[in-house]
């Protein structure tokens, strides 16, 4: 019963802290990120965001080919597409922490829930692209 009117309270300075710092929260890491692909970049390649908390991120596909954004789990990093297992279901269930992918020339918004504070790698996982240059980190502060 009270938890209903905590959370009424708890939204008010989360809309004010919103309105007045633009996307980043008080805790220094943001709620809203932007990340552009490319052959074979991310822009920009290193993002910030609240650990824990919701992320609205956009992707945008600037290049010509399938891209895609995705964390890697915490204590996950490659160092070449060789460190990558042979099949999807090996990837999603012991490298992916979260991922989606965007055509070419297409643009999405969507939304993923931070994880702990840490620094995390980000790679694109369609072949040779990694390999070629598509890594970022993401780091969740709070
Ligand atoms: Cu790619």
């Amino acid at each position: 019963m009270n938890g209903r009117k905590l959370l009424v309270l708890g939204v008010i300075p989360l809309v004010i802290g919103v309105s007045a710092c633009g996307s980043d929260d008080d805790d220094g890491g943001a709620t809203e990120i932007d990340a552009a692909m490319q052959e074979f970049e991310f822009t920009p390649t290193d993002w910030t965001v609240a650990a824990d908390e919701e992320i609205t991120i956009n992707l945008e596909n600037e290049g010509s080919v399938e891209h895609e954004w995705v964390i890697l789990q915490p204590g996950v990093e490659i160092e070449s597409e060789a460190d990558l297992p042979e099949t999807e279901e090996e990837l999603l269930a012991d490298f992916v922490y979260w991922e989606d992918e965007v055509e070419p020339g297409d643009s999405k918004t969507l939304t993923f829930t931070a994880p702990a504070a840490g620094t995390y790698q980000v790679i694109c996982a369609i072949p040779d692209h990694f390999d070629a240059g598509m890594e970022g980190t993401l780091t969740a502060e709070g």
